[in-house]
């Protein structure tokens, strides 16, 4: 039985991989899509989930748009890493599916309660303000879906500031709400991410399935690469997102530790950390927990395995 997943994202180029890997694997059922402002407007990143679609081929999965702006702060954007557009670099395509007309706050929780209690998966790679007003709307999504499995934070570092990632930074209300809700959730955060890099030898091995959406790979490592290098001294730029899928495709790509996570909201400088209590033991009624080390090889295999089985897609 493949594991049914809503993808709440801000696509951004690691957001589209993801997507990418979500459609390419067997053992991933995409319910729905659903976007939030994040790497860039709504409206752009709303706009790329849709071109997204169009390039891997994805059809018949809801893609809906949702919070224009964070909880209580202001819109804050990345344009110094994902361009004007979200996805600067490749050439996006008109989309040809529609947005659906629902917000993206009601289709979660109607994709959630129409389904079993733990049947669905959900997936956020960007700021948490979707999640954390689905679940205050209908707080019964908290007991039914399977767990919240989220790229974001980091118990080591940061990335926005010295110690806060951007998806908790830029709305750390909403991922407050999300931290201390009863759900099982795991932090797939930068401590993780940043051994999913994007080495040459990886970029080869894309380039090499040859087909439109890995071409179209290749285009999204080439600008996010560059702009990672320029602007974070990265000599081969970290994947994110997809990590989150990778967990639950295969929780064995990297190993985790159960701990008690919480969000900072009041720190002169801290603002937007995620705080992980590694004191041992950790409690009997902990519910979070974070990734820790990634198989980077296998991590690689998921998306190449993907993109093969994607294959191509007329333009
Ligand atoms: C990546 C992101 C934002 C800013 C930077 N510098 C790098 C986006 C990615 O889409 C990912 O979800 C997360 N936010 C990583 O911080
Ligand atoms: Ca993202």
């Amino acid at each position: 039985m493949p594991r049914k997943i809503i993808l709440d994202c801000d696509p951004g180029h690691d957001d589209a991989i993801a997507l990418l890997l979500a459609h390419g694997s067997p053992e991933i059922e995409l319910l729905a899509v659903t976007t939030v402002v994040g790497n860039q407007t709504l409206d752009k990143v709303t706009r790329n989930a849709l071109s997204v679609a169009r390039i891997a081929g994805i059809t018949g999965v809801p893609i809906a748009a949702g919070c224009p702006r964070p909880l209580v702060r202001e819109v804050e954007t990345a344009p110094e890493i994902h361009g004007e557009s979200g996805i600067d670099g490749p050439v996006m395509p008109e989309p040809v599916q529609e947005v659906d007309p629902r917000h993206a706050v009601d289709l979660i929780i109607d994709t959630v309660m129409a389904h079993a209690p733990g049947e669905v998966t959900i997936v956020p790679t960007a700021g948490l303000t979707n999640i954390a007003l689905a679940v205050r709307k209908e707080p019964r999504i908290a007991e039914r879906v399977r767990e919240v499995v989220l790229m974001g934070g980091g118990y080591h570092i940061g990335n926005r500031t010295a110690v806060a990632e951007f998806n908790i930074k830029i709305d750390p209300e909403a991922a407050h709400i999300v931290f201390n809700e009863r759900w099982p959730l795991t932090m797939v955060g930068l401590d993780l991410t940043h051994q999913a890099l994007a080495t040459p030898e990886v970029v080869e091995r894309i380039a090499a399935v040859g087909t439109r959406p890995a071409v179209f790979v290749t285009e999204l490592l080439d600008f996010f690469g560059a702009m990672y290098l320029k602007e974070q001294g990265f000599a081969h730029p970290p994947v994110h997102d997809p990590c989150a899928v990778a967990y639950v495709i295969d929780p064995t790509v990297m190993t985790t530790r159960r701990a008690p996570l919480d969000v900072e909201l009041t720190g002169a400088l801290t603002t937007g950390m995620t705080v992980a209590d590694f004191r041992a033991p950790a409690p009997d009624d902990c519910r979070t927990q974070v990734a820790v080390t990634l198989d980077h090889q296998r991590f690689w295999d998921l998306v190449v395995d993907a993109l093969e089985r994607i294959g191509d897609v007329p333009a």
